[in-house]
């Protein structure tokens, strides 16, 4: 594997795909491959159950189904999408991934991390991300972003609770790992986040020239 796999987490509305945008025209700038894309879905049939997921619906989904679509999404995602962009040597920005999984799954659900892990493992195999931007703001700001947009997905007709535990898992998880994780204050400005992003780039593209020189 010669690419490089970065992953942009965070609440809802925090300008993941907003900022995956930005990152992938200025990587792109300088003549990177770039794979954009996201979860769960990234291929059709991903898409499909990421449908499943977050349609609303009478019948409420048990927390295990709901665990075992995003990994069998996921699997899917990553045989066609990220495993062989990754060994093309491209850089790939997907919008949430397997942090997701710990943060709704996990905190928002309750499901215990060893489950999750449990999967994280089986799918994943050895592959984790080389980064994790974790786009950070109050639960109430991302929601009022969300809400602007229209209709609210399975997901986002959770209760607040939810989402705090949902902000806090990601913080833990970037606290307890900080070689993998940067922290993107999300509630600032966008101008002043992509700021933030730019500051990031010499870091990127050093990794990226250390993978690809072996
Ligand atoms: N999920 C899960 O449970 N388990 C898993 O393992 C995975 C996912 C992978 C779908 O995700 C759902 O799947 C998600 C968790 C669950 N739950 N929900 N809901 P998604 O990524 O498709 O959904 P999302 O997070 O709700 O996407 P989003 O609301 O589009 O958020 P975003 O991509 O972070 O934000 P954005 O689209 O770039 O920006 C939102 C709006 O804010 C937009 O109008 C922007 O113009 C605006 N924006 C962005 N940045 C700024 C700043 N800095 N200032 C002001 N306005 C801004």
């Amino acid at each position: 594997m010669t690419g490089l796999f970065i992953t942009l987490e965070g609440p809802e509305g925090a300008g993941k795909s907003t900022n995956r945008e930005y990152l992938a025209e200025r990587l792109r700038a300088q003549g990177i491959d770039v794979v954009l894309t996201r979860e769960p879905g990234g291929t059709p049939l991903a898409e499909r159950i990421r449908e499943l997921l977050l349609a609303p619906s009478d019948e409420a989904m048990d927390a295990d189904t709901e665990l075992l679509l995003v990994f069998a999404a996921r699997a899917q995602h990553l045989a066609a999408v990220i495993r062989p962009a990754l060994a093309r040597g491209a850089v790939v920005l997907c919008d949430r991934f397997t942090d997701a999984t710990y943060a709704y799954q996990g905190g928002g659900r309750g499901l215990s991390v060893e489950r999750i892990a449990a999967l994280e493992n089986f799918v994943q195999g050895d592959l984790r991300p080389d980064l994790t931007l974790v786009f950070d703001l109050p639960v109430e700001i991302g929601l009022a972003r969300a809400t602007a947009r229209g209709r609210l997905d399975r997901f986002e007709q959770e209760g607040r609770a939810f989402f705090d535990a949902v902000r806090s898992t990601y913080l833990a998880r970037a606290a307890a790992a900080p070689e993998r994780y940067r922290l993107v204050e999300a509630a600032l400005p966008l101008d002043q986040v992509q700021a933030s992003l730019d500051g990031l780039l010499p870091d990127l593209l050093s990794l990226l020239a250390e993978r690809q020189n072996g």
